[in-house]
């Protein structure tokens, strides 16, 4: 990051990128004004990978608050970091000058200007008035059966690890090791030089080395126990990140309910999760990277991307062919993904397990024949990933496709089916650039989406261990230890890599910068349990039927006594003129009112 901050003051003194500002319209006067995101150059084969390299990607602010993004210019310099200086420019055959467009920003004083702020929010507060219900012996954290540790490193950032629950007296271990390993953000335009604009945010930059320090009641509300990260600068030096991690719980609604629709005697119990989450800025986008735990042993990682576009160029009559979208006059956000590759240590009840591809599929047999006369018949096909070759796999929506990680030396009692964990993600593309392209070449995790490999104790980054100018050629990282495929990875120490993520196709409301788009997956407890492990939830309401044929009434166990009616008179809701309301929404007065629940 510190060699990044130099370019932008190299390229404003450099004379040829001066020349190039003229050439758009920007007078040699104002080249403060001329801003550089500096991305490490990728790999180009004509500067290779002996000398280090960054692509500087350029923009304008006509003032200083002004957002840069929505004045991108055409020509990228490329700086020289060993010897500080720039070496080239690439410079496009058709120019696309400056553009005159007034600015759109999106900080209070220019929402001020164009209306001002919506003011039809109350607020709204979330309280623990007896504190929080998780404990910390430093690093160690415990919360609701749950027992784990949370690292941090400059590269993957939050690191969990030994991650075992309480089931009934006894810690049973899942995992060994979680971490977000790898990401890949590969854009779509074909022209040069933008087929370099393929960011490995972790491995080129870190996720670490990039979190943001969090804020009291912004980053996240509630009671919030936060902590710091450590990280060695490049003189020696060290650099603390304060309130790195935040770690709080959210209520997360309904945990189970049933109601007998025979008396209306009813249980719900209300769930929580546990969030332990960094937000990274990786120069235009920010990534909000969530492990989020629930009471009944799921594992929820979930990543929000917001920030702002990475955009380029366009002249007024321009076409952008497809491979973008004109976000605002000027301004081309180019078609681009968003790619995480997820590590997963596994150690579901011991190290040695098994990974299985489960497809729900219907019977072979067809209808009308005896196995399946009326033709309804399907199941969970179970696919047995015994190879490193045979477990490259890729997703399946047709069949609803899972991965199981089980333990085939503990079958469950009822089941008879192997402990697991089984992998729900339904966020998952492909990998868009073509086979043989330097994209395919250089994240070679991205062709699948799960690959298994055996335990070893060198193989934690998934794009190879040093991730700037390398050509794809060979393959580092999970292409090499995936191998020949015949390597067994049948009831063994295993790592499951599993790469998701987004196609993002910029619309005009990612602009001028972008609201959340979370993206989410599921570690689910399957056959791991005896039954139902959250039936010792206190719940918030419960009636048997006997009780409501006594009474009509049950027993609250875990009354909410901050929850209130609405519109607490009985009578409508009161109907804002100004706002256009409609007044449609009435209060419950005997219902809601007398029932207790
Ligand atoms: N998204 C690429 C990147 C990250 C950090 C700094 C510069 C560029
Ligand atoms: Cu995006």
């Amino acid at each position: 990051m510190e060699e990044l901050v130099l370019v932008e003051h190299v390229c404003r003194k450099d004379p040829k990128v001066i020349e190039q500002c003229e050439i758009s319209g920007i007078p040699k006067e104002d080249m403060h004004k001329v801003y550089c995101d500096p991305w490490t150059i990728g790999y180009d084969e004509r500067f290779g990978n002996k000398t280090r390299f960054q692509q500087a990607l350029m923009y304008y602010r006509p003032n200083l608050d002004d957002c840069q993004y929505q004045y991108p210019l055409d020509f990228c310099p490329i700086y020289d970091a060993e010897n500080q200086k720039i070496v080239d420019i690439d410079i496009p055959k058709v120019r696309r000058p400056l553009s005159k467009v007034a600015p759109t920003n999106y900080h209070p004083a220019a929402i001020e200007k164009t209306g001002g702020y919506r003011n039809d929010l109350k607020p709204i507060n979330i309280t623990q008035p007896q504190g929080v219900s998780f404990t910390m012996d430093g690093r160690q954290i415990r919360w609701q059966n749950w027992r784990f540790h949370i690292g941090f490193n400059y590269r993957e950032g939050i690191v969990l690890s030994d991650i075992a629950y309480n089931d009934k007296g006894t810690f049973r271990p899942i995992f060994y090791r979680l971490s977000l390993a790898e990401m890949v953000v590969p854009y779509g335009n074909p022209e040069h030089p933008h087929q370099r604009k393929h960011a490995f945010d972790l491995g080129e930059y870190g996720a670490g080395y990039m979190t943001n320090s969090l804020a009291l009641g912004c980053d996240c509300k509630g009671s919030i126990h936060y902590l710091d990260a450590h990280f060695p600068t490049r003189s020696g030096a060290v650099r603390t990140i304060k309130n790195a991690i935040c770690i709080h719980e959210e209520d997360s609604g309904i945990l189970f309910k049933h109601t007998d629709f025979r008396d209306e005697s009813v249980i719900v119990t209300r769930g929580r999760k546990l969030v332990i989450q960094q937000i990274f800025t990786a120069a235009n986008y920010e990534y909000a990277v969530q492990w989020i735990f629930h009471q009944d042993g799921t594992i929820q990682p979930e990543i929000k991307l917001t920030g702002i576009l990475n955009t380029y160029s366009m002249n007024p009559d321009e076409d952008t062919k497809g491979w973008g979208t004109q976000v605002y006059p000027g301004v081309n956000a180019h078609n681009h993904q968003h790619l995480f590759c997820l590590r997963i240590d596994a150690n579901v009840d011991g190290p040695n397990n098994t990974v299985f591809m489960a497809d729900a599929v219907p019977s072979q047999a067809p209808v009308g024949s005896p196995e399946n006369y009326h033709g309804n018949a399907f199941y969970a096909q179970r696919t047995k990933l015994d190879t490193t070759g045979n477990a490259a796999t890729d997703y399946n929506g047709a069949t609803s496709r899972t991965w199981e990680i089980c333990n085939t030396s503990r079958l469950h009692p009822y089941s008879k089916k192997p402990s697991s964990y089984k992998l729900v993600s339904r966020e998952v593309p492909g990998l868009l650039p073509k086979e043989g392209s330097l994209v395919w070449k250089r994240a070679g995790f991205a062709r699948h989406a799960v690959y298994v490999t055996r335990y070893e104790d060198d193989q934690l980054w998934p794009a190879g261990r040093h991730v700037p100018q390398t050509s794809g050629e060979p393959s580092l990282g999970l292409p090499e230890w995936v191998g020949d495929g015949t390597e067994s990875v049948d009831d063994t120490d295993i790592v499951l890599w599993h790469t998701f993520g987004v196609v993002h196709i910029p619309a005009p409301e990612d602009f001028p910068v972008m609201p959340v788009e979370p993206i989410t997956l599921l570690l689910r407890p399957r056959n791991f349990f005896t039954n139902n492990p959250v039936l010792d939830v206190p719940p918030s309401y419960s009636s048997t039927p006997s009780q409501v044929a006594a009474s009509g009434a049950g027993v609250t166990n875990a009354a909410d006594k901050m929850s209130k009616l609405a519109f607490p008179a009985g009578g409508c809701c009161a109907v804002d003129e100004a706002n256009g309301g409609d007044a449609t929404a009435v209060a419950n007065g005997t219902n809601g009112g007398t029932s207790g629940h």
